[in-house]
């Protein structure tokens, strides 16, 4: 289908109009988050584990300025493979587009088109969020901004921990955005389950998230539930190395002048490189456990995994 621009797979089209469980999958983590060829590796893998749940997976990006809800395997290799392949958020929509530019989208792209194509669950690793320094650089994702337009479940590992998390989660509040720790009230941080802070609520089964989804869309109201799903313990970044490792980080980042937009690259890489693949392991293990809760809540929302008998 194309709703003009917006190119609906018919395989998703067809379990939307179904009522058939379908979740939504980024392609930022795939053309920017991880090296290749782990990047296609993880992707396709993805899109399998979603499909033995019975869901249909809708990985959506920018292939050659069309945005596509529900890559093929051969647009996901082929985004995968791209040098010039850039990262779209949902502003940077109309100029990819117009410019006839692939792109991987950012949690606010993604999730702005599988809410215009009907997709009302979506997995992802980490959220954006507010970074350290905000208060000068002004420098906080449009994810948050955008997600308290869409009334969609985001599930996510919480952010990572070289984010302002305590600065994220007052901006959560700040815009409606619902956050609900999955089995647990202490805030992810992404490579570890635990981040140090606290969560008001948890929600203990997947059809609890899809009646506290079923209510928000009840009383109409417009923002994300963001569902904090914890990386399991056993396959956390161990917390000492990880709180090391981070001030280390941040140490040399400042030794060396890194500012701006560089610091984010440059802590991931760091962090990547001094823990021996450990940060990617934890990395993978989060996004894997995302992807099985979040297709868990989207059969719970269509009434069971092959849809409504
Ligand atoms: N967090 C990560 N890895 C990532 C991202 C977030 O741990 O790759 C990506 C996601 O696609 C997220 C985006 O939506 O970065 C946020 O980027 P920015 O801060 O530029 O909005
Ligand atoms: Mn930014």
């Amino acid at each position: 289908m194309s709703q003009g621009l917006l190119h609906v797979s018919d395989e998703v089209r067809d379990a939307v109009a179904a009522g058939k469980p379908v979740l939504a999958l980024e392609s930022t983590i795939f053309t920017h988050g991880l090296p290749r060829p782990h990047n296609e590796e993880l992707a396709l893998a993805t899109e399998q584990q979603v499909r033995e749940a019975g869901v249909v997976p809708a990985t959506i990006g920018v292939v050659e300025g069309r945005p596509t809800v529900g890559l093929s395997s051969d647009e996901i290799v082929q985004l995968s493979r791209d040098d010039s392949a850039v990262k779209a958020s949902l502003r940077d929509l109309p100029i990819v587009a117009g410019k006839r530019l692939s792109a991987g989208t950012t949690v606010a792209a993604t999730g702005y088109l599988a809410h215009l194509a009907g997709v009302r669950v979506f997995s992802t690793g980490g959220l954006g969020g507010v970074h350290r320094g905000a208060e000068t650089s002004f420098d906080e994702s449009a994810d948050l901004g955008t997600l308290a337009t869409l009334p969609i479940v985001v599930v996510s590992a919480g952010v990572k921990s070289i984010l302002d998390i305590g600065l994220t989660l007052e901006r959560l509040e700040t815009l409606n955005l619902a956050v609900v720790g999955y089995r647990t009230t202490h805030y992810p941080g992404f490579y570890v389950a635990d981040s140090g802070y606290n969560l008001e609520y948890s929600a203990d089964s997947p059809s609890e998230v899809a009646r506290m989804a079923e209510a928000r869309d009840a009383l109409h109201i417009n923002s994300t539930l963001l569902v904090a799903n914890p990386v399991p313990e056993s396959e956390q970044l161990d917390p000492e190395m990880h709180d090391a490792i981070l001030a280390q980080a941040w140490a040399e980042a400042e030794n060396r002048g890194i500012a701006g937009n560089d610091t984010t690259p440059f802590l991931l890489d760091y962090i990547a490189t001094h823990t021996q693949g450990e940060s990617m392991r934890a990395n993978l293990a989060a996004y894997r456990g995302n992807v099985a809760l979040g297709a868990l809540i989207a059969a719970e929302l269509t009434g069971g995994a092959g849809g409504r008998p």
